[in-house]
């Protein structure tokens, strides 16, 4: 192994490369990049923020690559709407870490987590970190009824193939190796719960957290969301059944 030099590409390279993929966001992109960047930098961590934009039509792109000018940011700019799962691809493979993460552009998931999440992998911990809402500590807030029913019914569903209680996640840390290389399926809109199931992370690990209800903008829940899903579950099945493996899973307080 070679020691990098302070101006080497290596040295240069950040710790962390938090994704996070927009749609329609102008309207708090620039809170979360601050909040973002507040924690890397309350936390002394050397991170990269990874927007992946989908032409969205309020001008979101635009305002991140102003951003841009003024923090360690990279922008993803794509034609259209493509979906968050092929957005979350897009975004690993513009990150420069060894360490990738995901997080919502509009403040459902609280980046103060993040540096415990990132503290779990780098001491070994585990080498997935899901951010939870259903495990004792997480939560929801503002969601009705129907809402939380649907999205515990998704995360009942997903217990056959993975451990993971809030397996649809959209909040999680994982070592980039584990997710280079994964086959996603046409259907794979769930992209955590895709890596969880096609790729190689052996110790996976849990954090709870409180979800904020979304209050500017439209939520993607829809019926077309739901048949996706379950088509992506049945493909999961198949794929576990024939690839199983042997993994430790734990939660963090
Ligand atoms: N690039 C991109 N981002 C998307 C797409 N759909 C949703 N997003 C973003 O993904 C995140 C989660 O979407 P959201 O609608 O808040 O999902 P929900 O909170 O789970 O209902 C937000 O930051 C959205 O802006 C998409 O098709 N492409
Ligand atoms: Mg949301």
């Amino acid at each position: 192994m070679t020691e990098s030099s302070p101006n080497s590409p290596e040295s240069q390279r950040p710790r962390l490369s938090l994704v996070a993929p927009t749609y329609n966001e102008a309207g708090r992109l620039a809170e979360l990049v601050a909040a973002v960047f507040a924690v890397f930098s309350a936390h002394s961590i050397d991170g990269e923020l990874v927007i992946v934009d989908d032409n969205s039509p309020d001008g979101t792109g635009a305002l991140a690559d102003e951003l841009a000018t003024r923090y360690r940011m990279k922008v993803v700019h794509r034609s259209g709407k493509l979906g968050l799962g092929t957005a979350v691809i897009a975004g690993f493979a513009a990150a420069t870490a060894g360490i990738c993460g995901v997080i919502d552009a509009d403040l459902s998931h609280p980046p103060a987590l993040v540096p415990r999440m990132l503290a779990a992998i780098e001491r070994g911990d585990a080498d997935f970190v899901i951010g939870s809402r259903y495990i004792p500590g997480g939560g929801t807030k503002d969601w009705g009824a129907a809402r939380l029913l649907m999205s515990r019914a998704a995360c009942l569903l997903s217990r056959p193939v993975t451990p993971v209680v809030d397996a649809t996640s959209g909040f999680f840390l994982v070592r980039r190796e584990i997710a280079e290389g994964v086959q996603i399926e046409a259907g794979g809109f769930k992209i955590c719960l895709e890596l969880l199931v096609r790729g190689q992370a052996t110790r996976i690990a849990e954090v709870p957290y409180v979800f904020a209800g979304r209050t500017v903008g439209d939520s993607k829940m829809n019926l077309r969301e739901a048949t996706g899903y379950l088509q992506q579950l049945l493909a999961l099945w198949q794929y576990r059944r024939a690839h199983p493996i042997a993994r430790t899973y734990t939660r963090l307080a």
